[in-house]
Order: structure tokens, then C-alpha cells, then sequence
């Protein structure tokens, strides 16, 4: 996928330097856009290998978006991709699923006096088992696509700001809108934060199979994937190897510069690894840079195939959604930063 690409390279040669909490380094880009057209196919990358144990995590990963679970005792039996930040019991501020699902609506007490607020009997509204009242947002969307697909307001929104206040790691993708044009169902999402090499392959992946999950349900045809990455960010590494980062990224930039072949970017990835120093006792992998050149190199291949069994929001299970005709090149390997 040619977009992907493109993000890759603007967010390098156009990024700044920037630390951040993790301890490991970014460079950094402000407001990167792409669009993808879902109808040429599934845009899995293949720039890299994203099938196997890769295919396993995401795939799980959607299934338990749309279970609500505000937990990931049952997603932590198949991928450790959310381990990090659950705590022991499986707690996760960053279930997206329960905020998709499960959005807490006001108690009538802290309701403001005339505003509008649904009832208990409203169609979109569940009173849990501990008595909390919450609101299914994208049930409202699949109902609404049926009787006003011409509806402006088919936004799911994950970002609670009480919660992302206090929490250790709000909704990074946290908002996403769904748009009918003719026959085609578009979806929009835009994400305050974004990891380029590990986090972003992912949500164009889940959110393009949402997308014709949702499509499906509601008799629309896949249409556009667009995608707003607030701060977009490649990682650069810890210590003396990030910090390098901060006095060379000029050198690094104008090389980028004068790359036009796709074999450039390995002539590139060769003198940083000549220049740079090696992580001091962590993981190198936590460098993204030189795996992201290495798929600057690559040519994209064909876009697979998603076949998705005619199923539900609700129903959606791993065993309904294949993948086909994916070929790719080698799988990278980066490590994630927490
Ligand atoms: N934090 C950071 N630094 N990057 C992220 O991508 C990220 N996420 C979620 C929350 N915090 C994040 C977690 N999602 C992998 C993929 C998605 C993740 C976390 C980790 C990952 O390691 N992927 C490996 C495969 C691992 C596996 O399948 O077991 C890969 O090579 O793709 C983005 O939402």
C-alpha cells in the first residue's frame, strides 16, 4: 500500500525530534492524512509480513473491540499485544470496545435540567447489572445506517475526558465517523497519537475490516478508509541511540532527500547504521527507523482479499473473517515502546 508509504516518508523527512514519556524517542509529525480506497482490495500491508501470529493479534484485537469488554482476561489468552497496560485483575482504561459499546451516559442526578437525555427504554441505552446506565454507539450506527444513512452524525467516540485525565493511557485512536456516498460506507478516524511502524499497520487493518463488517451488515459496499494521525511518530530508540537522533536528523533528512530509487533508502539505512550508536543495554529493536527504511525499499505487492461471513456487530467471531491471496515480503520486527 503505496499510502502507507508515503506516511512513512513524510513523517521522516519532514519530522522533528521529540522525547516523550516512554523514554524512548520519536521523530515526530503533525497532522498526517491518507486515504485508502477499500474497494481495490484489503489494504493489510504487505511491506512487511502481517499475516501469522501478526493476523492472530489483530483479528482478536476486533473481536474483543466489539465484545465491549472493559477487561482483557478473555483477549489476554490469545495476544499479549494490550499486557502492558492492563493491570493484574485484566483491567484496561483503554478498552476501546466498552466505550464503543458501553459509553456511560449521566446519572439523572448530574443530568443538566432540559437537556436532552434518553430514557432507560431507549433503544440504545442498557442499564448494567451494577445499575450504571451506558449507550451502545455503534449499534446506534448500524440502525441509523438503515432508516437515515444519509445521517451526519455516525460518530463512535472513545475518549471519556474525565477518564483520559487520570488514565495511563487514553484511547489513542479515539474517534471515528461513518459517511454513505451513493452505495459505499466511508469511515473516518482520527487518532491523537500514532506509532507508524507498529500501532498504525494495525488500525489500518482493523478499521478497514470494521468498515466491511459494518458495510455488510447494513447493505453498503467498503468504500474509503480515511485516516487523521494528529502526532504521528516514529521511534527512534533510547538513550545515546535516540539522542543521536536529535543531532543528526538534518544529515539523516537530506539523505532522504536525495533518494529516488527505492534501493536508496538501504544505501540510507547502511550509513545510519555506520553512524549511529547501538543501544546502550536495551532492545534495538526499539530504533524503528532502519526496518522503516527497509520497507522504503520494498516495492508494495498486490492487496489481498477479506472474505467476512454474513454476520453482526455482535456475532462477529475469529472463524468468520479469511484472508486471502496475501502475499508479503519478510517480516520486520520492532519493539514496542510503553
Ligand atoms: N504503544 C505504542 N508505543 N505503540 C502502539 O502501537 C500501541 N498500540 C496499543 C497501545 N499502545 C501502544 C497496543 N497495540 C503491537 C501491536 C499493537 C499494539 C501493541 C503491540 C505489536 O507488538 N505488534 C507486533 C506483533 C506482536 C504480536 O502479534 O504478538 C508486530 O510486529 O506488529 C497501538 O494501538
Amino acid at each position: 500500500m503505496q499510502q502507507y508509504l508515503d506516511l512513512v516518508e513524510s513523517a521522516l523527512s519532514g519530522g522533528a525530534y521529540k522525547p516523550n514519556r516512554t523514554g524512548v524517542d520519536t521523530i515526530s509529525s503533525f497532522s498526517e492524512h491518507y486515504e485508502v480506497d477499500l474497494q481495490k482490495g484489503y489494504p493489510l500491508l504487505t511491506t512487511k509480513r502481517m499475516d501469522g501470529y501478526r493476523w492472530n493479534s489483530m483479528l482478536h484485537e476486533v473481536c474483543w473491540y466489539l465484545s465491549g469488554e472493559e477487561h482483557i482476561r478473555t483477549l489476554r489468552e490469545e495476544t499479549k499485544i494490550w499486557d502492558a497496560w492492563a493491570d493484574e485483575d485484566g483491567k484496561l482504561d483503554t478498552a476501546y470496545g466498552r466505550f464503543w459499546r458501553r459509553y456511560p451516559v449521566p446519572e439523572q442526578g448530574a443530568q443538566l435540567e432540559g437537556e436532552s437525555w434518553p430514557d432507560d427504554s431507549h433503544r440504545w441505552v442498557t442499564e448494567e447489572d451494577d445499575g450504571r446506565r451506558t449507550f451502545d454507539q455503534l449499534q446506534y450506527i448500524v440502525d441509523t445506517l438503515s432508516d437515515s444513512p444519509n445521517s451526519r452524525r455516525l460518530v463512535v467516540n472513545a475518549w471519556h475526558p474525565a477518564n483520559a485525565a487520570v488514565s495511563t493511557l487514553p484511547p489513542c485512536h479515539y474517534s471515528f465517523v461513518f459517511n454513505v456516498q451513493g452505495d459505499q460506507l466511508n469511515c473516518h478516524l482520527t487518532q491523537r497519537s500514532g506509532d507508524i511502524a507498529l500501532g498504525v499497520p494495525f488500525n489500518i487493518a482493523a478499521y478497514a475490516l470494521l468498515t466491511k463488517v459494518v458495510a455488510q451488515q447494513t447493505g453498503f459496499e467498503p468504500g474509503s478508509f480515511a485516516h487523521t494521525v494528529v502526532d504521528a511518530h516514529v521511534y527512534c530508540g533510547r538513550g545515546a541511540r535516540g539522542e543521536w537522533y536529535a543531532d543528526n536528523l538534518e544529515a539523516l533528512q537530506s539523505r532522504l532527500a536525495d533518494a529516488d530509487a527505492r534501493e536508496d533508502y538501504l544505501a540510507v539505512r547502511e550509513w545510519l547504521e555506520s553512524e549511529a550508536p547501538a543501544e546502550a543495554d536495551g532492545d534495538e529493536r526499539l530504533d524503528h527507523v532502519p526496518g522503516l527504511l527497509e520497507q522504503l525499499s520494498r516495492e508494495p505487492l498486490e492487496r489481498p482479499t477479506l472474505e467476512v461471513a454474513e454476520t453482526s456487530i455482535d456475532d462477529l467471531r475469529y472463524e468468520d473473517v479469511q484472508l486471502e491471496e496475501y502475499e508479503s515480503h519478510d517480516g520486520l520486527e520492532f519493539a514496542v515502546a510503553e
